[in-house]
Parts: C-alpha cells; sequence; structure tokens
C-alpha cells in the first residue's frame, strides 16, 4: 500500500534548496498536495516574487511568473483579467513573503483585496525579510533583534508591525482569509485544509482569498529548526494567533 508519494504538482526529482528547517519547502508541497487534489496543475498559473519565494518556480510543475518585488497582486490581476477576457479562465494565485505582500506590495495587497479580485494569495510571514538577510520586515515583532534593529524593534524608532490577516479581512472584496503555521503535524494539516478553501473559493468565483502562514527563517533567526518552531509556537502564534478572520460562507 502507498502511504506517501511527491504530488504531480512537484517538478520530478526536485530537491529543496531553502535553508535547513526553512518552512518555504513544507508551505510549497502543500500548496502543490492541493493543485493536485483540486484537479488544478494543468489550468493553474502562480505568481511568485522577490525573496525566498521566488524559488517557488524551480520547484512547482505549473506556468509561473515571477512578478516585480511587491507586485504580485498586481501581476496576478492582469493575469486573471486578461484570460477572462479571452473566456480562458486561469486559476491564479501568489506565493509571497511578508516584506512583499505587505510591505513594498501593501497598496497592491490590499487593493486587490478591496476590489475583490478573483485571485488567491498566499502569505508566507517569517517576520523579517528572508532573501536579504534578515532585515527587519513590517511583521518583525516588539523586541525582535533583526540585521537592522540590532537593539530590538522598539516603538519610537520602528513603531508596530502589522497584522496582516487582520487587516485584510476587514477589505470588503475578501472571500476567505486566515492564518496557519507548520509547526506539528495538527497545524500542518490545517495549514492544508485553510489552502484548499482559499482555492476553492476562488474556484466558485467568490474573490479574493488569502492564507498567512507563520514560517520559520532559523537561518536569519540564528535558531536551529526545533527552536524556530518553538518560537512560533511559544512567541509569535501568540501575537499574530491562528484562525480564520473571514468567511463569507460561515460568517
Ligand atoms: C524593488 C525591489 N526592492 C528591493 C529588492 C530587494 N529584495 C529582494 S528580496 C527582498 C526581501 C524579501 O523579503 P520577504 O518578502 O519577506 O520574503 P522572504 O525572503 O523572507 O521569503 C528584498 C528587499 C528587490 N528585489 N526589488
Ligand atoms: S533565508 Fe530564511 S526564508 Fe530564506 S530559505 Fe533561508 S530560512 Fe528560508
Amino acid at each position: 500500500m502507498q502511504v506517501y508519494s511527491v504530488p504531480k504538482s512537484i517538478k520530478e526529482n526536485s530537491t529543496f534548496t531553502f535553508c535547513p528547517g526553512c518552512d518555504h519547502g513544507v508551505a510549497i508541497k502543500l500548496v502543490a498536495e492541493v493543485l493536485d487534489e483540486l484537479n488544478l496543475r494543468e489550468n493553474a498559473i502562480a505568481i511568485a516574487s522577490s525573496g525566498c519565494s521566488v524559488l517557488l518556480y524551480d520547484f512547482l510543475d505549473v506556468d509561473c511568473i515571477e512578478a516585480p518585488h511587491g507586485r504580485a497582486c498586481a501581476v496576478a490581476t492582469g493575469v486573471k483579467r486578461a484570460h477572462r477576457a479571452l473566456k480562458n479562465d486561469k486559476f491564479v494565485f501568489t506565493y509571497q513573503g511578508d516584506g512583499d505582500f505587505a510591505s513594498i506590495g501593501l497598496a497592491e495587497s490590499m487593493h486587490s483585496a478591496l476590489r475583490g479580485e478573483n485571485i488567491t494569495a498566499i502569505c508566507i510571514n517569517n517576520t523579517n525579510y528572508g532573501m536579504t538577510g534578515g532585515q527587519l520586515g513590517p511583521t518583525t515583532v516588539m523586541g525582535q533583534v533583526t540585521a537592522t534593529s540590532p537593539l530590538g524593534r522598539n516603538r519610537q524608532y520602528h513603531g508596530f508591525p502589522i497584522k496582516t490577516a487582520e487587516h485584510i479581512a476587514l477589505c470588503e472584496g475578501v472571500s476567505f482569509c486566515s492564518r496557519v503555521a507548520l509547526y506539528n503535524v495538527k497545524n500542518i494539516i490545517n495549514a492544508k485544509a485553510q489552502i484548499k478553501k482559499a482555492f476553492e473559493y476562488q474556484q466558485q468565483g467568490l474573490g479574493f482569498s488569502f492564507v498567512e502562514i507563520l514560517s520559520t527563517c532559523p537561518t536569519n533567526w540564528k535558531l536551529s529548526p526545533s527552536e524556530a518552531h518553538k518560537k512560533i509556537e511559544e512567541e509569535i502564534s501568540k501575537i499574530y494567533p491562528l484562525g480564520i478572520f473571514k468567511d463569507i460562507k460561515n460568517d
């Protein structure tokens, strides 16, 4: 009996090149499993962005476009609308870091949500700019030491971090909005269910769907993979609570 196989939506013989213990690999595997289960692989277009998330297109066996930093939701909007105008509807989703989605791209992200674009955005929140060396990002928590906040994030100099899912949930065009984590099996199973729901809402034409995934960046956090997961469980998920913030079918 086969109990596990690599998702068809992952390229054959792929070896993830993320740092050891990085949750990007788990997140991409979940996305691939959901694409398989919903039979979306041939019709999907993924929009990758700048940051470690861009590596998505090295591993995912679907059509991918790389957007300039922060512009993934804008590119996804264009791709979705252009195909719809040609009566060739596509399944379109973005895969972005928190810096990409909630800092340089905040206007594009939020206005896509407000417009209710029928796309799905996945935001990997690892509380820093991972690819460029661990600088302070929009989600860096108070007191967190980063490459550009050596004394820790503080109110006077840096201000407060953004609670991305809570803000996106306030946008009227949003059909589904949740925050998940990947620090244990229960959470991984739940994360997959939320990604699936977000994808299904797009299939049903319900508007902008969004999943924020709390993720590790052991390299820049200077922690082991297990310490990094513990940090998410005990610290980060207390500041950024897990849950569904909007579900138009159940609200
Ligand atoms: C317009 C622009 N500004 C800055 C950069 C440099 N840059 C590349 S990746 C990145 C940060 C990515 O951080 P995040 O979006 O949080 O993703 P992560 O790497 O943590 O997954 C930056 C600032 C760029 N590529 N383009
Ligand atoms: S720098 Fe951080 S986010 Fe990027 S691959 Fe390494 S651990 Fe993952």
